[in-house]
């Protein structure tokens, strides 16, 4: 279909989903993971870090890693792209923000009940009975010395039955939270317009979400400073940063701002 204006398809919209990924909360601060230079993943294993085996492996070095990025995401703020996604929730009721990120950000730029896909930092579970535990309320240090992976941090234990308390995310190889991707599922099906903003689209089954979408009808806009794989099932690719063109792109449909 011929690229028609993202901004004009905003204001036309009746149900919108706005998928989101790490490159949302790039402006934040908080890094992504696959970017060549800034990207977790450039700097730390994903299989020493982020699987079930991992964890029960090093549980120190994997809880002291999740403390160290909870410390940072707390010291992040919303960004413009953040607030620009609230603000279409404010002019079209039937939104929907779906997001992989594990931080709260969208919460923070005020979504009202964005789903994670792939769980949140502050919500740390029993690794054994899954018992829900509070987040410590204290975090480390910010520069922690986690460059050279010591920042072991062992983790509390379980009120109920004393097994090590887990992040609460979705690592490689654990399946997505049922009830998360049963609403994300029902949302992608039932919109007629979806945002997907910051992600690579290389992890699944999160990554199947824009192509439901087209499948069932509705018109996928990318927004990407880079190509990624889903550039084919984007109707509309904005090349452009998050926080660059989310705002614009509610002031062009609405006049906000
Ligand atoms: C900007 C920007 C700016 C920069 N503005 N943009 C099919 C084929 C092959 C493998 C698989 C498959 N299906 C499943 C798998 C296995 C695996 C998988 O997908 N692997 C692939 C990597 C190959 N999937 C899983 O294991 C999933 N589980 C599963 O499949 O279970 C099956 C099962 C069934 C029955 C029983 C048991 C199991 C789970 C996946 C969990 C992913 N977890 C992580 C870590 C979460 C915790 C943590 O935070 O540490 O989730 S991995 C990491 O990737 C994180 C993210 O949510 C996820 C996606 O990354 P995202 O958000 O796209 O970030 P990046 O860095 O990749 O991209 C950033 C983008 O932003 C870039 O495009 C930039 O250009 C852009 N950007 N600045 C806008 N300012
Ligand atoms: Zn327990």
């Amino acid at each position: 279909m011929p690229e028609r204006d993202a901004a004009e398809l905003l204001r036309d919209a009746k149900r919108v989903v706005v998928f989101t990924g790490a490159g949302m909360s790039a402006e934040s601060g908080v890094p992504t993971f696959r970017d060549a230079l800034t990207g977790l993943w450039a700097r730390f294993d994903p299989k020493s870090l982020a699987t079930p085996e991992a964890f029960a492996a090093e549980p120190a070095l994997v809880w002291g890693w999740y403390e160290w990025r909870r410390a940072e995401v707390l010291r992040a703020r919303p960004n413009a792209g953040h607030d620009a996604v609230a603000a279409i929730e404010a002019h079209v009721p039937d939104t929907v923000v779906i997001t992989q990120n594990v931080d709260d950000l969208h919460e923070r730029a005020g979504s009202r009940t964005p789903i994670h896909l792939h769980g949140s930092l502050f919500t740390p579970r029993c690794s054994s009975c899954d018992r829900p535990a509070p987040p410590p309320a204290t975090t480390p240090a910010p520069a922690g010395p986690h460059e050279e992976l010591d920042g072991r941090l062992p983790p509390p234990s379980c009120a109920d039955c004393g097994a090590p308390v887990r992040p609460g995310v979705v690592w490689f190889g654990e399946q997505l939270p049922t009830h998360a991707l049963s609403a994300a599922t029902e949302a992608v099906f039932g919109c007629d317009l979806l945002f997907t903003v910051g992600t690579s689209g290389l992890v699944y089954p999160a990554a199947e979400i824009p192509y439901v979408a087209a499948r069932s009808g509705a018109t996928v806009v990318q927004v990407n400073p880079e190509p990624t794989a889903l550039d084919a099932v984007a109707d509309v690719n904005l090349r452009g940063t998050a926080a660059q063109i989310l705002p614009d792109l509610v002031a062009r449909a609405w006049g906000d701002r």
